[in-house]
């Protein structure tokens, strides 16, 4: 159960070494750098659709050229290398390599990530692929998308794209794979609130569908996988978004706010791999009482079969955690005359106004919240092998001498540190969001995650290495905090940022 440690303060840093083999990493996603929106026989995502939907992102900004990373590649892989990331974390763009959704491979998209693959692996970097970062093809969104559970669809696309990729060599060069990227995002920004593409809105209903459905393509997906790849040695997980929670009072109805929050958030996709095969119990109680007493015919979380549940049991060789921001949860429950996701969890939800802010509104860095989520995991789901796939912090300066980033860094990463070493947590690797500063999704380029800062106004997409940069390359180069070893741990730390909103 997660206690209050609000308002933080930093601790002392831990000093120490990570174990051996920790995967060090940089991490990124197709449409937020490739750009090549329409070449070489790529068709369209919900993305390159959604992006030309007028006010749906900021400044109109599109992916359409983005980083250029489809040209520019070499470049990628050159900072990779000379940041000294063991690992580098990407996603495969599923309307490149199959333009109609399923059936035939497009060579030519396939050529690509095969050029990258081999460049990262001669450079000594091992890739992580990630099947699917958000670029659903519109094609298949025509048809229902995720909320269709009948072919063609994703289901039985996530595995079929595993095998195709086979069919190149490829997964035995891959030894990392992540089927989803944040299906709770994915569902809930897409499918609920419909700021994200396919920009459903249909509140309490559709996100549950579609979560449903990436949960049955999962783990279709891994047992494929087990089964055509034996022996390879591979790994297949998913990423989930996670935040920590922290309960608003010791009250016993705050603390369960807290616990029952986790759940409906994590938990949701957590559970039925790495739990029981099903959704937290608390999950099936409320949605079922509330639709209950919405006049609906059924419970709105939809229900597996006992043969999904089997095949979800179990269907991950790790856990991957993209973290970044933490919440300040309170009991309050919601009002059933409004049927939406949100509602049917009885929580309110803030921020601590303590908490230092960011480029990101819903991002505020809380460096504790690192250490009590790897232990929460730990607790909730036993000691599994966990990669932090994503963590990282915003400007909207985009400055050089990124100092806040080096505070965030510092701290998230001596946390995960403390984590390991402290509390005994199996953390295999670390994946800092981002390479370089991209697409940011509705925000457009006006939100800087980046390491190396990319100039959109060259066309030839320019990057510099920021301070970041320099500072997580010590971090990795002394793979953990070695005492008198890197000059930024003894100075005082840039909590107070340059240039964010
Ligand atoms: C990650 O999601 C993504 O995996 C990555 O692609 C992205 O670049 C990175 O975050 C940084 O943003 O609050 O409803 O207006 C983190 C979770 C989900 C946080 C969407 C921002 C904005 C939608 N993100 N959310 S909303």
């Amino acid at each position: 159960m997660i206690k209050s440690v609000r308002p933080y303060q930093d601790e002392p840093l831990t000093y120490g070494k990570f174990p051996d083999g920790f995967a060090w990493g940089l991490a990124t996603s197709s449409y937020q750098i490739e750009g090549a929106w329409n070449e070489d026989g790529k068709k369209e995502s919900i993305w390159d659709r959604f992006v030309r939907v007028e006010g749906k992102i900021k400044g109109g900004d599109t992916g359409d050229i983005a980083c250029d990373s489809y040209h520019r590649w070499e470049e990628d892989v050159a900072l990779v290398k000379e940041i000294g990331a063991t690992h580098y974390r990407f996603s495969i763009s599923w309307p490149r390599i199959l333009p109609e959704g399923i059936g035939a491979v497009n060579q030519l998209g396939v050529d690509y990530y095969n050029r990258l693959i081999d460049a990262l692996l001669e450079a000594g970097i091992q890739p992580m692929a990630t099947l699917y970062h958000w670029d659903f093809p519109q094609c298949l969104e025509d048809k229902g998308g995720w909320l269709n559970d009948d072919v063609p669809n994703g289901l039985k696309n996530t595995p079929q794209r595993v095998l195709q990729l086979s069919e190149i060599g490829n997964t035995v060069k891959v030894k990392l794979w992540i089927t989803l990227n944040e299906p709770y995002i994915a569902a809930l920004v897409g499918y609920e609130k419909g700021i994200f593409a396919p920009g459903i809105q249909d509140p309490g209903k559709s996100a549950y569908i579609c979560g449903h459905n990436m949960l049955k393509a999962h783990a279709k997906a891994y047992r494929k996988y087990k089964q055509d790849f034996k022996g390879q040695e591979g790994k297949l997980g998913i990423s989930f978004f996670t935040e920590a929670a922290f309960p608003a009072s010791d009250s016993e109805d705050d603390v369960k706010a807290t616990n029952r929050y986790m759940q409906f958030t994590l938990g949701w996709f957590a559970h039925p791999i790495f739990k029981d095969g099903n959704y937290p119990q608390i999950m099936i109680d409320q949605i079922g009482e509330k639709s209950k007493l919405q006049g609906f015919p059924q419970s709105r979380l939809p229900i597996f079969t006992r043969e999904e549940r089997k095949q979800l049991l179990g269907s991950s060789d790790f856990i991957g955690l993209n973290h970044y921001t933490s919440k300040v949860v309170s009991h309050a429950v919601g009002n059933h005359e409004v049927v939406s996701c949100a509602e049917d969890r009885d929580v309110k939800l803030d921020y601590d106004p303590t908490w230092p802010n960011s480029g990101s509104v819903w991002l505020r860095p809380v460096p504790p919240g690192m250490r009590m989520l790897l232990n929460w995991v730990k607790d909730e789901y036993g000691n599994l092998p966990v990669y932090i796939t994503e963590n990282g912090v915003s400007d909207t300066a985009g400055n050089l001498d990124d100092l806040h980033r080096i505070y965030y860094y510092k701290h998230f990463i001596n946390n995960v540190l403390k984590a390991i070493t402290l509390d005994g947590c199996k953390v295999e690797g670390y994946y800092a969001w981002s390479l370089m500063d991209s697409f940011e999704w509705t925000v457009g380029y006006s939100e800087k995650f980046g390491v190396c800062a990319v100039d959109f106004a060259d066309k030839n997409r320019r990057r510099t290495m920021k301070s970041s940069a320099r500072f997580l390359r010590r971090i990795f180069a002394d793979n953990g905090f070695l005492k008198d070893g890197n000059p930024w741990y003894d100075v005082p730390d840039a909590k107070h940022y340059t240039g964010q909103r």
